[in-house]
């Protein structure tokens, strides 16, 4: 998913039409947006035109087959790693979760189809969010999933596509929205890099996710990254009981960061706890898939009964598009995740507060491995880099870039941090 690539850092014939942050430009003065929001009324009413021979098609994610045409599209068609070796391969199930949060809009789920056959072969999407940027709070959008058919690629058609979506968020009286993306745009406000925490080390080096450093062995990097059987801290899954404690303590320890999604109850309820399933993940091999989409864990204080810690896992995996032995790498991402200990005093700055959380994200590390998946992975955000050096990560090539549509602020952390991890 790699950045940095030099022409893109040309003109830019389609964002320097949109209220986002040039290139080059200087840090702004105030927070807040570029454009003015409009009344509805004033809101374009027709749909952008598309090419001759393609209609516009609202995605009912609720009906299975609409579901598996998105799944199918982004199965063939996704994001791929520079060397064209790995394919994200969101399930369906996800693809139901991510798309369906409270108070989701069906329009904001934007498809192309081929007017003659019907088939689809664009697509981007939006779901509603609140964010808290720096010290203003706000409603966007989050735009995701934009993917255009293979073959129909270069013809300037995701432009269409992002005006679509952002005339069907205005048409809700939304006016700001976030999104990532591999590629450098107008303007990043941020920038991460992935790093990896190999848990099937044998899978990863026979599809060439990882190799062999110099001076090591195939058999000392398996013995290197054993993890160990069961969790140190007291985990056990999230449950329904367990909601309020669990936003009350994410919207306080998020305190610590500039950019954050709050979240409702019923927003923490489908975060963390509607993706929940039981089962391990197969490697296709076993002939039987569990589908997953999340792992959210939580410690109960036994005396309060108050969620003391809690961490989350996604679960996408990726397509290894060329292999004759294994169809698909199971990888775990680090998601949210929370620790009272870092509303002590001094936690922070005599160390508890890392080791804490080397503690908890290390049972993360244990349920990813337990779950027969073969890799675990993080960015640099949150307070990941302090733990990405303890818990063994390597950094990977790629760089996940932030965006946000209409609104101007700061550079904020991200890689620039990387220095913390050494
Ligand atoms: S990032 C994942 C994007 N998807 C993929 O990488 C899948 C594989 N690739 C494709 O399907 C997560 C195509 O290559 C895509 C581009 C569709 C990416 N974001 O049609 P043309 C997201 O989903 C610009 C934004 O010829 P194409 C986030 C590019 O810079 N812009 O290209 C999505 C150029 O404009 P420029 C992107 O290769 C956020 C123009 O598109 C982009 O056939 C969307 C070229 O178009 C990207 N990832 O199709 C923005 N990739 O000005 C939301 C290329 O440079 C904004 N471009 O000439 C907010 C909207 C809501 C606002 C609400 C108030």
């Amino acid at each position: 998913i790699g950045g940095h690539n030099k022409k893109d850092m040309g003109a830019h014939k389609f964002w320097a039409t949109q209220p986002v942050p040039q290139l080059g430009e200087g840090p702004p003065v105030d927070d807040g947006y570029i454009e003015p929001s409009k009344p509805r009324e004033e809101v374009r009413q027709e749909p952008y035109p598309l090419p001759k021979d393609f209609e516009w098609s609202t995605l009912d994610i609720n009906d299975p087959k609409q579901n598996k045409e998105v799944y199918d599209l982004l199965s063939l068609n996704y994001v791929e790693d520079e060397d064209a070796s790995f394919r994200f391969q969101y399930s369906a199930e996800f693809l139901q979760w991510a798309l369906k949060p409270p108070g989701y809009f069906k329009e904001w789920h934007v498809g192309v189809r081929v007017s003659s056959n019907k088939k689809l072969v664009a697509f981007i999407s939006g779901v509603p969010l609140t964010l808290r940027v720096r010290g203003k709070v706000f409603t966007a959008s989050e735009i995701n999933f934009l993917c255009i058919h293979k073959k129909l690629r270069s013809k300037r058609l995701a432009p269409v596509l992002i005006k679509e979506v952002t005339r069907q968020v205005h048409l809700q009286g939304i006016f700001q929205a976030i999104y990532t993306a591999g590629v450098v745009i107008p303007t990043p406000i941020s920038v991460c890099r992935y790093y990896h925490r190999p848990l099937n080390v044998s899978k990863l080096l026979e599809v060439g996710f990882t190799f062999v450093p110099r001076n090591m062995t195939a058999a000392r990097m398996i013995r290197m990254n054993k993890v160990p059987d069961t969790p140190t801290l007291n985990v056990r899954p999230i449950e329904e009981k367990d909601v309020v404690s669990v936003a009350d303590l994410f919207a306080k320890y998020m305190r610590r960061f500039d950019m954050v999604p709050v979240m409702s109850l019923e927003d923490v309820r489908h975060q963390f706890l509607s993706g929940q399933g039981t089962g391990k993940i197969g490697d296709g091999g076993e002939g039987r898939r569990v589908a997953q989409v999340t792992w959210t864990y939580v410690v109960e204080n036994p005396e309060t009964h108050k969620i003391t810690d809690f961490f989350s896992i996604y679960h996408l995996p990726s397509t290894i598009i060329h292999s004759p032995k294994h169809g698909t790498l199971e990888a775990g991402y680090l998601y949210y995740y929370a620790t009272d200990v870092a509303f002590e005093d001094g936690a922070d700055e005599d160390g508890r507060l890392k080791k804490r959380l080397q503690t908890l994200i290390g049972d993360a590390l244990v349920i990813a491995n337990q779950a027969k998946l073969d890799v675990f992975n993080a960015l640099t955000l949150m307070d990941n880099v302090c733990l990405l050096k303890d818990l063994k990560f390597g950094p990977g090539d790629g760089y996940l870039n932030f965006y946000l549509y209409n609104w101007r602020t700061a550079k904020l952390a991200g890689l620039e941090d990387e220095a913390g991890v050494k």
